[in-house]
């Protein structure tokens, strides 16, 4: 029924609602919640240290209330395409 990029937009919003739906505000992501997202949703996410995700939290953040809403989720995506365009010159 859906198109692979229907399926991919919409796999991207599911996957920000499991994490964002799991403590306090259901429509944005804790840092709790963010470093998990990371944690399980990526691959690079293991290889992270505690600081870097910490430092990517607060870019993240750009209205600084301690949460990561859906619009500052969609900049962290937008970023983590523009790399994998970077390393997938072609796709298969
Ligand atoms: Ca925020």
């Amino acid at each position: 029924m859906a198109a692979p990029l229907d399926q991919a937009i919409g796999l991207l919003v599911c996957i920000f609602h499991k994490y964002a739906g799991k403590e306090g505000d259901k429509n944005t992501l804790s840092k709790a919640e963010l470093k998990e997202l990371i944690q399980k949703e990526l691959t690079i996410g293991s290889k992270l240290q505690e600081a870097e995700i910490a430092g990517l939290m607060a870019d993240l953040d750009r209205n600084k209330d301690e949460q990561v809403n859906f619009t500052e989720y969609v900049t962290f995506l937008g970023a983590m395409a523009m790399i994998y365009h970077e390393a997938l010159k072609e796709c298969k």
